[in-house]
């Protein structure tokens, strides 16, 4: 770790983030890392290694953003490397289907067995939008549920009270979706049963699909209540509607199957994305062979991607997913458990009120008494202490989701060494 050799001179970080500013909107490609909320200058990041990234200022952090979900083995593990080294000696797009795009395809239905066929895209936006396009055009319905926090890219239709950025900046939605594209889809809080029996009730025959990260990761992370799966899954069945669980996070992350192995519930579609591309942009969505049937060039309902199955993209997935394996998902289950015990010793010695929500390798410290289980719980968090909290901790050399409502990500590469390291700042900064 080399601090910069005159503490005051303008630091390479600080030019890169004036000319970022007066490049890109909030001087950003995506409105997070601006670190808006938590009231710091964003760090512009150079290289990654393992479970730790280096800032253009040559500093280096343990990383818990994670790519925000791809890096579940490490940034630039050398086999993942290797992967897309080789594929790129071979061209990069070359506008046809590639014996990779086959490969990827192969292991993920193997994983996941209820996505009987699928289709890659080159970001999750576009798989879980292709997936309620599909879920439209196959039931002949127009309506969609979605819960309040959930979030599911930025499609016109599912920034309707959406988690993510817009928990972030406190936005209700976004500007620039006609109100009858918003209409189109209605909003329950996450783990209210209840208020989905209502919308189906009150929307009788009209509702194509039910759209649910099946863990919550985007207002931090919330688990489902116990039967909150199973009941989306009969409620669904129950009105000919389509149910979708959106794994973009959660999929290869909090089981080897996703959350549908994890919790036993099998969906009609799956939006995937983050670790199946390896760190590559990448998505997919898959489900049941009668419904898939219906996508062009098969059936009437059109998607496309120039880049959809990128060469690169499927060599980095098939390299990741390969590392997976269940001594692998044994290691994050224990790292992640050092760490939520780890932090909470750490807060109680402080005298510091947080509620640490964990599943799996997905970890978040609540500022506020209790884990949330609902929506406006998670979202009445302290905001203000998270930010200290990021703020000192950042200043230790350890690098947060700069937003309390977005998951830390635990990677193969965070050693127990790290965890003690996190800890041990972490005694710091709940002090201050
Ligand atoms: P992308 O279009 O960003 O690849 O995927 C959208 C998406 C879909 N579904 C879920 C559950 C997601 O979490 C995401 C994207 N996640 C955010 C972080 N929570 C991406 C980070 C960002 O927007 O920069």
């Amino acid at each position: 770790m080399t601090a910069p050799a005159d503490p005051h001179a303008p630091s390479r970080q600080s030019s890169l983030i004036a000319r970022a500013e007066d490049l890109f909107p909030g001087g950003v490609n995506s409105p997070v890392r601006a670190f808006r909320s938590v009231g710091r200058p964003p760090v512009v990041l150079a290289a990654g290694a393992g479970a730790r990234v280096r800032d253009a200022d040559d500093r280096w952090y343990v990383d818990y953003i994670g790519a925000w979900g791809p890096a579940i083995v490490g940034h630039a593990h050398p086999l993942v490397v290797d992967a897309v080294r080789t594929a790129a000696l071979g061209g990069f797009a070359l506008g046809a289907t590639s014996p990779s795009e086959i490969i990827l395809g192969e292991a993920i239905r193997a994983a996941v067995p209820s996505m009987e066929r699928l289709r890659f895209t080159s970001s999750g936006t576009e798989a879980a939008m292709s997936a309620l396009r599909l879920a439209r055009g196959a039931t002949g319905r127009d309506l969609v549920l979605k819960f309040a926090g959930g979030y599911h890219g930025h499609s016109d239709g599912l920034l309707v009270e959406a988690g993510s950025g817009l928990a972030t900046l406190a936005l209700p939605g976004s500007a620039g979706v006609p109100a009858q594209v918003a209409a189109a889809t209605i909003v329950v809080p996450i783990n209210d049963l209840d208020g989905v029996q209502a919308v189906f009730k009150a929307h009788p025959d009209r509702i194509a699909a039910v759209i649910v990260e099946p863990v919550a990761a985007n207002v931090g992370v919330i688990a489902p209540a116990p039967g909150f799966l199973e009941g989306l899954r009969e409620v669904s069945a129950a009105n000919g509607a389509l149910l979708v669980f959106d794994e973009v996070i959660t999929g290869f992350r909090v089981a080897h199957g996703g959350a549908q192995a994890r919790y036993g519930v099998r969906p009609d579609l799956t939006v995937l994305g983050k670790i199946v591309g390896g760190g590559m942009p990448v998505g997919a969505y898959g489900g049941r062979r009668d419904l898939m049937a219906h996508i062009a060039p098969e059936g009437p309902v059109y998607q496309a991607g120039t880049l959809s199955g990128h060469p690169l993209t499927m060599a980095a997935g098939a390299a990741t997913l390969a590392l997976l394996d269940d001594a692998a998902y044994e290691a994050l289950e224990a790292t992640g458990a050092e760490l939520e015990v780890g932090l909470r010793s750490a807060a109680g010695a402080a005298g510091r009120t947080v509620a640490i929500a964990r599943v799996g390798s997905l970890l978040t410290v609540f500022f506020r008494d209790g884990i949330p289980t609902s929506t406006d719980a998670a979202m009445a968090s302290d905001r203000a202490a998270y930010a200290r909290f990021f703020g000192a901790m950042l200043d230790q050399g350890i690098l947060l989701p700069p937003s309390q409502f977005e998951a830390w990500f635990i990677s193969l590469a965070h050693d127990r060494e790290l965890v003690a390291e996190t800890v041990a700042a972490a005694r710091k900064a709940f002090r201050a």
